[in-house]
């Protein structure tokens, strides 16, 4: 009999990769719908609705991670195997200015489905995946960090996130739930939300590449991230709730860039080479070279400016610096991530130099995009 999995963020980056997982595997993927999101400007729900209409075993239900009685309803009617609990308010930057909702969601609302799946007594018969965070580390405390580093959270959305990690191992020890956080490192793809830095990067370049824009405005170039792609990332998740006990895994490629070198790198892609001048909120990028083969449309002249820092962009407290080592998921789960972090990057750049000479064609041809 197929599996029912019930996937909360369902709309969001990871949530379309791992709807396409677990429908490959079989599975009945209910997902929970904010009807307060204009969804029909969300790639990643027509996505979803494609998949529906084309007889996928795919069945949205509204709600949200702030009403209790909702997901007690839902968790109940679904009776899922296994529930992915992907929802959260998820930009860094936005918690500290909305740090209370950011905790009512990204903490508490991962205690209401824990809640719902002990006074519903799924307890033996629903396992949860909770999608906990590199941003645990922060500042961190050693390189590279493992599930024995400490935690340092840097700002509201880490700290609710802490709450949640530790909710979810006392519920499994409390209760005996199958409940197992994935502590993922940044993950990416061309899915990715448009506020977040690398997709924020090939996205401009893209522009930048057709004439649409003269220049990006970034904050802290320095910052080091891990980057995986969120397509070798969800298979995880599932990986995790197959085993026979339940557990926490940090997941990471291991590899480590600046947002300084995501720009050069995703710049190389479209055959740009970005010279760097100044220091700090001076810091520019200019084009010192353009490769003639690769650069036949391109409308940026050599000498442009195309990156300029805006303090803006700035955090309260910043991560500096996160390299993850996910030995224990190499030996326990069998994963390794699948993708590189120079085919990630040519992955979402690709996509993004499509999808604007396709909005390009519309505004040509008077069509709205
Ligand atoms: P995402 O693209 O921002 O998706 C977040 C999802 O949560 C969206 O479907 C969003 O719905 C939903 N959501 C937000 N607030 C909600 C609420 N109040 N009630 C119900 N749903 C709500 O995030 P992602 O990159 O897929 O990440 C998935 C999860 O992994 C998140 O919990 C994130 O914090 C965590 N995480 C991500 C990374 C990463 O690098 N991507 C790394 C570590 C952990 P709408 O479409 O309606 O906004
Ligand atoms: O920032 C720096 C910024 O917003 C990465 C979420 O999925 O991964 C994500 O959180 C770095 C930071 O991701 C800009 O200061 C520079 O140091 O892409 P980001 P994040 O904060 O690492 C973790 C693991 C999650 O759990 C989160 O849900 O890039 N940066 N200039 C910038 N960042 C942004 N957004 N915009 C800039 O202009």
């Amino acid at each position: 009999m197929s599996k029912n999995a019930l996937i909360t963020g369902i709309t969001g980056q990871d949530g379309s990769y791992l709807t396409e997982l677990l429908l490959s595997k079989g599975y009945h993927v209910h997902g929970i719908v904010r009807v307060s999101t204009n969804n029909r400007n969300n790639p990643n729900y027509l996505l979803l609705e494609k998949l529906r209409k084309r007889g996928e075993k795919i069945h949205l239900h509204s709600g949200d991670l702030s009403d209790s009685s909702r997901l007690t309803t839902l968790i109940s009617a679904i009776s899922p195997d296994e529930i992915y609990n992907l929802a959260a308010q998820s930009n860094v930057s936005f918690s500290f200015a909305e740090p209370k909702y950011t905790s009512d969601i990204n903490a508490i609302g991962t205690l209401r489905i824990l809640e719902a799946i002990r006074n519903l007594k799924f307890t033996s018969q629903t396992k949860l995946y909770h999608a906990s965070t590199s941003e645990l580390f922060g500042k961190a405390q050693e390189s590279p960090q493992t599930e024995t580093t400490p935690f340092y959270p840097r700002s509201p959305y880490a700290i609710a996130k802490l709450y949640s990690y530790w909710t979810v191992i006392n519920y499994r020890e409390a209760y005996d739930i199958f409940a197992c956080n994935g502590i993922l490192f940044n993950h990416e793809s061309p899915r990715r939300g448009e506020t977040f830095v690398t997709r924020k990067v090939t996205k401009a370049l893209a522009r930048i590449y057709f004439g649409l824009q003269d220049c990006l405005y970034l904050g802290n170039l320095n910052a080091k991230r891990d980057w995986g792609h969120a397509r070798d990332y969800v298979e995880m998740q599932w990986l995790m709730l197959q085993q026979k006990f339940p557990d926490d895994y940090v997941i990471a490629t291991g590899v480590q860039h600046s947002v300084r070198s995501f720009v050069e790198i995703a710049a190389s892609e479209l055959g740009l080479t970005i010279g760097w001048h100044g220091k700090d909120q001076t810091e520019v990028g200019i084009i010192e070279q353009i490769d003639s083969s690769l650069a036949q449309k391109c409308k940026i002249k050599p000498g442009q400016t195309i990156i300029r820092v805006d303090p803006q962009y700035y955090r309260p407290a910043e991560v500096e610096n996160l390299l993850g080592n996910s030995q224990k998921a190499k030996n326990n789960l069998g994963w390794t991530p699948k993708t590189s972090f120079k085919n990630l990057v040519k992955e979402m750049i690709a996509h993004d130099l499509d999808q604007t000479r396709k909005d390009l064609l519309c505004k040509e041809n008077g069509y709205e995009t």
